[in-house]
């Protein structure tokens, strides 16, 4: 049999060599340039020039393969190895590069130095992720979303890693791996993937009051964010400013999406975790990529200790918030996500995030679950990423100068010069030294006992999750509703759901009837007696996402389906309508290579109709002509389209569509609009401005 060497195309043109032909002269120089204009030749991590990248070393072209192929085994081992530990939580994320800059400079409050000049930009790193499933799970499920900030301060890194949720599910760190044992797949049978959804969840957070007020806000619209362009993040936690004068006041940070937040429905998600399970991902991917620079406003609540010891809650109690109508935000500043990682794993994976990283100006509060979160981010980066030296990888490597006496381990990657590894030393004047302008913990008062107890200012676990059940518009609350019975459902074990049930009739007598009928168990509600007996608190119309929701499309994405004998030039008119909206267009037919259109061209679109389902866009646009609406209402994927939109609550707008609404059953309303053609001009002002709305939600009853 004949020996055939397999080589693969060569761009250049040029003939692959098929085994190293080292000129006598050929220097290593010569030897690199040789595999084509501008490309570098391939090598193993030796340096060593490889001639065949496509056959192992054998014996005769059908005999054993020889150990002694170094190429091949170098090759694969590193492979064997590629992949690090996933996260134990937030695994699956997304990152973008950025900038931050103030409004103003913040000295009144805080010396930090990356916030007292308007003019600075301070590079950033910006991490969101859900939280409960693995890697390569999908990313809509109704999980909170991570919202991690590494800012590259000129005095060293301050990482603020915060959620789109404003509270926690516990108060004390040390119930944090109870929590995340009870929402990861279950450990004998290994399921549910990225799910809340399952009775581990529900039998831990039913036993865990505190929990209750968080646990609503994930059963809300928060939890299933159309965009992580369109969410809210938090802090969380109480912080602590500190300015020059040494005086500290209090801080809770909030990041306010420019173009507003949005979610999607619970239908939507379901379906565009099979239609697209990166959506997110992609999402922020495209948005940066065509220059639609996703941007947040940070906004502080700052107060002092007075304040805060008049504040009905306790300012340390993570599972409570200090509403807006009681400490105003003030907006101080921006986020701008300008540029995509270049390399996935090298950055957006092995990026260290650690709420102990922070500058001089800021500090910590007593909040035992932040006290918790000090620890655990450094040491579960020890075993993700190998050892002391990660802080060496370029995305967490500071922008400043870094001098200290820190020596070896594994993947040291620096050469210290020197013999002094040690300090005081007189051996190395110029060595580092501390400063007085170094970071300096704020002098709070601590005194008391020694003990493990849970302070009772933390104990009223009902009235600011009442509090955010009543301040929900309509539609938001029947989302929460409709997302308990759903979780509930799907809970195997009755008891669970009794309690969960005693606890919403805690929250809400009409959230516990509401989602007690849904399951029917009208009347089965476990009686829970509160610890501390819940109040009515005023309603805050700031945790609505829906009642300070901006009219616009700007971010947003509109589809387009096209028929046969469309007009290209409405297409144009009302590509043109939305583009000026600062919105994104995506043409879709039947075949991706396009339909003809009424002078019988057919042009490309952007996506296939199979590959493009309507929960892929915010509001959808169909055109054709009178063949092509009898097309596509003989066409399952194109009336599904159509019938999802409108179940979605979407904006509709339609031109030459007759028979395909018939067929998909759509019912006028103001959301649906039969576009209009006078001449050659179609009026598009009513769709803009209806789909600037976003959804259609007194639609929402009738479907
Ligand atoms: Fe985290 N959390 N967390 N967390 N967390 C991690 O750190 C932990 C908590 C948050 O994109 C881990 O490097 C404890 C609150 C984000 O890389 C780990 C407690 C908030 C991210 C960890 C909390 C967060 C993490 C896993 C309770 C919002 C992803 C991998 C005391 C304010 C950051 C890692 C990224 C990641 C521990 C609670 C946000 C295990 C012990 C509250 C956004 O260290």
């Amino acid at each position: 049999m004949c020996a055939t060497r397999s080589v693969p195309a060569n761009p250049t043109g040029k003939k692959s060599r098929s085994s190293p032909s080292v000129s006598s002269s050929g220097s290593t120089a010569e030897l690199h340039q040789q595999a084509g204009a501008g490309q570098p030749v391939l090598t193993t991590n030796q340096g060593i020039p490889v001639s065949d990248n496509q056959n192992s070393l054998r014996v005769g072209a059908r005999g054993p393969t020889l150990l002694e192929d170094f190429v091949l085994r170098e090759k694969i081992t590193h492979f064997d190895h590629e992949r690090i530990p996933e996260r134990i939580v937030h695994a699956r994320g997304s990152a973008a590069h950025g900038y931050f800059q103030p409004y103003k400079s913040l000295a009144k409050w805080t010396r930090a130095a990356f916030l007292q000049d308007p003019k600075k930009q301070t590079p950033v790193f910006v991490r969101f992720s859900t939280v409960a499933g693995e890697r390569g799970s999908f990313d809509l499920a109704r999980d909170v979303r991570g919202f991690a900030v590494k800012f590259y301060t000129e005095e060293g890194n301050f990482d603020l890693v915060g959620n789109n949720i404003p509270v926690f599910f516990i108060q004390d760190a040390i119930k944090f791996p109870d929590l995340i044992h009870a929402v990861k797949p279950e450990p004998d049978r290994g399921f549910p993937q990225a799910a809340s959804a399952h009775d581990t969840f529900w039998d831990f957070v039913s036993l865990m009051p505190e929990s209750i007020h968080m646990v609503t806000w994930a059963m809300s619209d928060r939890a299933i964010p159309r965009s992580y362009r369109m969410m809210e993040g938090f802090g969380v936690h109480t912080f602590r400013l500190v300015n020059a004068a040494n005086e500290s006041f209090f801080v809770k940070f909030h990041w306010r999406p420019t173009i507003g937040s949005a979610s999607v429905v619970w239908d939507e998600a379901v379906k565009i975790n099979g239609a697209d399970p990166d959506f997110h991902r992609r999402d922020l991917w495209e948005a940066i990529d065509k220059g639609s620079f996703p941007e947040y406003e940070l906004a502080l609540q700052v107060f002092d200790q007075a304040t805060a010891d008049k504040l009905q809650f306790d300012v340390l109690d993570p599972t409570k918030i200090i509403p807006e109508e009681i400490i105003p935000l003030e907006v101080v500043g921006k986020l701008v996500l300008n540029r995509n990682p270049d390399n996935f794993f090298a950055e957006t994976e092995q990026v260290a995030f650690c709420p102990a990283n922070i500058v001089p100006g800021l500090d910590f509060s007593n909040d035992p679950l932040l006290q918790g979160r000090l620890f655990s981010y450094l040491d579960t980066q020890l075993s993700r990423l190998g050892g002391p030296n990660f802080n060496q990888i370029p995305i967490n490597q500071p922008k400043c100068p870094m001098h200290n006496l820190q020596r070896d381990g594994i993947m040291q990657m620096g050469v210290p010069k020197g013999r002094v590894a040690y300090e005081p030393n007189s051996l190395d004047p110029q060595g580092p030294r501390e400063s007085a302008g170094g970071f300096a913990s704020f002098g709070a008062k601590e005194s008391g006992e020694r003990v493990r107890l849970r302070p009772e200012s933390f104990s009223d676990h009902y009235s600011q999750a009442r509090q955010f059940f009543n301040s929900m518009t309509p539609p938001e609350q029947n989302h929460i509703v409709s997302a308990y019975a759903f979780e509930l459902g799907k809970v195997e074990s009755v008891q669970i759901r009794r309690r969960v049930l005693g606890h919403l009739d805690n929250i809400s007598a009409d959230l516990g009837a509401k989602v007690a009928d849904l399951l029917g168990m009208q009347g089965q509600a476990d009686a829970i007696a509160p610890r501390v007996t819940p109040v009515d608190l005023p309603p805050s119309p700031a945790l609505s996402i829906l009642a300070k929701a901006p009219a616009t499309l700007k971010g947003r994405k509109v589809g387009i389906l096209l028929g046969e004998g469309y007009d290209p030039a409405d297409l144009a008119a009302i590509r043109a309508a939305i583009v000026k909206e600062q919105a994104d267009v995506a043409t879709i037919a039947a075949k991706v290579g396009g339909v003809p259109d009424v002078n019988d061209e057919v042009l490309a679109v952007d996506m296939a109709l199979k590959a493009a389902p309507s929960v892929l866009f915010d509001a959808v646009v169909i055109l054709a002509g009178p063949a092509g609406d009898v097309v596509l209402s003989g066409q399952a994927p194109a009336v599904e389209w159509l019938k999802n939109a409108f179940v979605h609550l979407k904006c509709i707008a339609l031109l030459g569509v007759e028979t395909l609404v018939t067929k998909a059953n759509i019912k006028p309303d103001a959301g649906v609009i039969l576009l209009k053609k006078s001449g050659k001009t179609i009026s598009l002002k009513d769709f803009i401005e209806a789909a600037k709305k976003g959804r259609v939600w007194n639609r929402e009853d009738n479907v």
